[in-house]
């Protein structure tokens, strides 16, 4: 099929809904004419916002997500990419109460985006970073990714976000110390979620203690407390946001910006020399090297130069 990237993106600026949505699966896929939309989009990317909202599951990120898509709206039109824990050992449906975000999908400025984890080539890891960049170019000035933070992609995708929100429920104190320390290293704002539920007082005081034992650090991680259903808490939640934001500065967005920018690259680079040295050596001596790797017949890095040394003219 032919795809002219100057078209749907058209389309899709102008409002077409299909057309976004056919570009992104493109993207996430990273179909055949997905490069020539993303080095379309690049051009009008840099100036979006991204907030990450992860936790674990049920703690209530998708219905902060519909809250916090509604306090962001005033300034400019909101993407949020809901990257879906389509694990084998959840299945994808975790609690058959999961909320999906419905409220706003017949706004003009809010689109809202499911995204499996598995499936995508190179995972959420690498398809996320291009939707993000696709919906940045696009002109949506807020772009939320919700993840699941169960697995070390899923938490740092949104750890490369300009703002990370940790969601916590009460009862956390009672987790598994390592994992406490995992989610205080990424968050910029912390929630203790579901504050209508007896324990919340106590959680918010496990966190000021873990916090403090970070003290020092150059931005304290808040403590907001929310009952995302009812609203409760919502408001001080994207205040707290846009306090980061403001912390972080003209010069402290850039570098993040940057920093994403250089790690799709580096992927990019990665992901198009495998390709080419598939499309080089074949893909039957390509897959013959990954079957030595995998028989431990040969390590990984002498199988990577095995392959660069089949790449060099004879
Ligand atoms: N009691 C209480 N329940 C809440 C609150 N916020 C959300 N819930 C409920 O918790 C359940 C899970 O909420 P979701 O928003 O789907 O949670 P999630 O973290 O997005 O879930 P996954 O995406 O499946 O990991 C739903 O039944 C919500 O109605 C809250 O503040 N208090
Ligand atoms: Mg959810």
């Amino acid at each position: 099929m032919v795809i002219d990237p100057e078209a749907l993106l058209s389309a899709a600026r102008g409002g077409n809904r299909r057309a976004l949505a056919r570009l992104v699966t493109l993207v996430e896929d990273d179909a055949a004419g997905a490069r020539r939309i993303l080095a379309r989009a690049d051009q009008d990317a840099g100036t979006a916002y991204v907030t990450g909202v992860t936790g674990a599951p049920g703690v209530g990120k998708s219905t902060l997500t519909d809250g916090i898509v509604e306090q962001a709206r005033s300034s400019g039109p909101v993407a949020v990419i809901a990257v879906d824990p389509s694990s084998p050992f959840t299945g994808g449906a975790v609690l058959g109460d999961r909320v999906r975000m419905g409220r706003h999908t017949e706004a003009d400025d809010v689109y809202i985006r499911s995204m499996a984890s598995r499936g995508a080539l190179g995972g959420v890891a690498s398809a996320t970073p291009r939707a993000v960049e696709l919906l940045d170019g696009l002109g949506f000035r807020e772009i939320i990714i919700e993840t699941v933070g169960v697995g070390q992609a899923e938490v740092d995708v949104v750890a490369a976000a300009d703002t990370t929100v940790v969601v916590v429920t009460p009862g956390w104190g009672d987790g598994v110390q390592a994992a406490k320390a995992g989610l205080l290293e990424v968050a910029d704002v912390f929630v203790v979620n579901k504050a209508d539920r007896e324990g919340a007082a106590a959680t918010v005081a496990d966190l000021q203690q873990m916090i403090a034992l970070g003290a020092g650090r150059e931005w304290e991680p808040p403590i907001v407390t929310t009952v995302a259903r009812d609203g409760t808490g919502l408001a001080e939640l994207w205040s707290a946001v846009e306090t980061h934001r403001r912390h972080l500065g003209e010069e402290g967005l850039a570098a993040k910006r940057t920093m994403r920018r250089i790690e799709i690259f580096e992927r990019a680079a990665a992901e198009q020399f495998a390709a080419h040295a598939r499309a080089t050596v074949g893909a039957a001596r390509y897959d013959e090297i990954a079957a030595d790797v995998r028989s431990r017949r040969l390590d990984p890095w002498t199988a990577a130069d095995v392959l660069i040394a089949e790449l060099r003219p004879q």
